[in-house]
């Protein structure tokens, strides 16, 4: 049974270790009194009638003892948990900067050597990271639980918070604070890769190797890797934006009560300029995607609405 999630960062084990501080000395006591209270019960029960409570005044001694050990206790835990807290406050001067900026309802990440991601934060190995965070809209809260980080984004200020990851692998990302309807939908990945890997990744070398695939193909994987699914469906529900399902091809009505055919370069202009052409009874909620999303991936993405009829 697991009773934390995987450990993946260095903070984690010493997060881990200061929960089980506490929780151990919580149980022990819990159960002392526990045994004591039922023990005390059934000893002291009144045994006869009109028996009298014995009028007690007291004990130095036990009074002093229950405050001291337990404020000795208090002090530690707080001590103990402070140190943790400082640390985990506490960026290296070398660590590796991301931006990081939440809005509704996508995570966006932007590098250092100019590259922009969305909903998958790629970072190497065994190298501090540190994120500095900020909101385009309402509170977001970034937390990955393999790595024992959480931290709120907010808008016009920046947040930080830093990690090394310890462990190759994909985590999960969540947002965890309430922010509108697309809320739930609203998660990421973390790609811990190899030094070697993420260099290779910085340079942009392993794309090449994905776009063997067809571009439907492509476009599939950038539906969930863009976060376009957090508000399109592809089976014909509406969430936040409309379903994809059926779009291209078929008339499309606008809020002024006209009509576009939605071909190509519709397409092309709703992930440009969202609010250009408001679909009715949509609200103006999707975010533009010029400079985030290439030429080349808006044609995988049109050759992926194409396959869905
Ligand atoms: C935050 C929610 C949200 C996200 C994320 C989002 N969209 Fe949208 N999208 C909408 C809404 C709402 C509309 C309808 C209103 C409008 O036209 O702007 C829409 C409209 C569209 C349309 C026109 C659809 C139609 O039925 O006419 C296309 C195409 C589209 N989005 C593509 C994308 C792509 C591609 C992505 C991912 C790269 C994406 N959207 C991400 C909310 C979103
Ligand atoms: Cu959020």
């Amino acid at each position: 049974m697991n009773w934390v999630p995987e450990v993946a960062s260095n903070l984690a084990s010493k997060v881990d270790a200061v929960i089980w501080f506490i929780t151990v000395i919580s149980l022990v006591f819990f159960i002392l009194i526990s045994i004591f209270l039922v023990y005390f019960a059934i000893r002291y029960r009144r045994r006869q009638e009109n028996e009298e409570t014995p009028y007690i005044t007291g004990s130095h001694v036990l009074e002093t003892i229950w405050t001291i050990i337990p404020s000795i206790l208090l002090i530690v835990i707080f001590v103990y948990g402070f140190v943790v807290y400082k640390d985990m406050r506490t960026p290296p001067e070398d660590s590796l900067e991301v931006t990081v900026i939440g809005r509704q309802w996508l995570w966006q990440f932007k590098y250092n050597n100019g590259k922009t991601t969305l909903n998958e934060l790629y970072i190497p190995e065994g190298r501090p990271i540190k994120l500095v965070m900020t909101s385009e809209d309402v509170l977001h809260s970034f937390f990955v639980p393999a790595f024992r980080v959480k931290q709120d984004l907010v808008g016009g200020m920046y947040t930080y918070l830093w990690f090394t990851p310890t462990k190759t692998g994909t985590y999960e990302l969540y947002c965890t604070e309430y922010c509108g309807t697309g809320h739930s939908t609203m998660l990421g990945k973390v790609i811990v890769m190899s030094p070697q890997e993420y260099e290779k990744w910085e340079k942009g070398e392993e794309e090449k190797a994905v776009a063997s695939l067809p571009p439907a193909e492509l476009g599939k994987q950038l539906y969930t890797q863009r976060g376009c699914n957090a508000c399109h469906s592809i089976d014909g529900s509406s969430l936040v934006g409309p379903t994809w399902k059926g779009l291209y091809g078929h008339e499309v009505v606008l809020q002024d009560g006209t009509k576009v055919t939605a071909d190509e370069n519709y397409i092309r202009e709703a992930i440009l300029e969202p609010q250009a052409k408001m679909v009715k009874g949509f609200g103006p909620v999707m975010p533009s995607f010029k400079g985030v999303i290439s030429d080349d991936e808006i044609s995988d993405l049109i050759a992926y609405i194409k396959t869905l009829k």
